[in-house]
């Protein structure tokens, strides 16, 4: 089975779990709806703080980089409680492994992001394609647009 997400960089416990893992991951860290927390999206997932309870980050100030092997996209934000209580990675829907039109392997999600390029969790931290997630001690790769042609940019792959 393929690996669906890689956790690695400063922590006591790096993973790499296929669709079989994530769904055999402590029942008290599962999403079983995720519409029942985030509106408008769907689909099963775990929360990212017990992902980070499960690979124990080495350090207490760390940011969590999220990468997506699939467009060569990363966002890195700092681990503040709002993303670790909030914060939310979709592996399934409707029994399958989340399909890549959907946003798969799997997708980050955080309830009521900011616009896009307004703040550090922005929707553009929503991120899809998600493969590695990567805690570093500094700010890690973060290829965000930086200003509105490149969002623009961005958004024409989306139709
Ligand atoms: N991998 C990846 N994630 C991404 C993007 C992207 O281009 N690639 N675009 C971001 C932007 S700019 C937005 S607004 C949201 C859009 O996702 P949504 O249509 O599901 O809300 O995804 C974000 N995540
Ligand atoms: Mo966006």
């Amino acid at each position: 089975m393929a690996t669906l997400l890689t956790i690695d960089g400063l922590v006591a416990s790096p993973q790499a779990w296929t669709l079989q893992d994530m769904q055999s991951l402590p029942p008290e860290i599962q999403i079983p709806d995720v519409s029942e927390k985030i509106p408008d999206r769907k689909g099963v997932g775990v929360t990212l703080q017990g992902i980070l309870n499960l690979v124990k980050p080495t350090i207490d100030d760390f940011w969590i980089t999220f990468h997506a092997s699939h467009d060569d996209f990363s966002s890195s934000i700092p681990a503040d409680p709002t993303v670790i209580d909030t914060g939310v990675v979709i592996y399934a829907l409707e029994g399958a492994a989340l399909p890549v039109e959907k946003g798969g392997p799997t997708r980050f999600v955080i309830p009521n992001p900011a616009a896009c390029q307004t703040a550090e969790l922005d929707e553009c931290a929503n991120v899809k394609f998600l493969d590695r997630i990567e805690i570093t001690a500094e700010r890690g790769r973060d290829t965000r647009p930086t200003n509105e042609d490149e969002h623009a940019a961005l958004h024409d792959h989306d139709h």
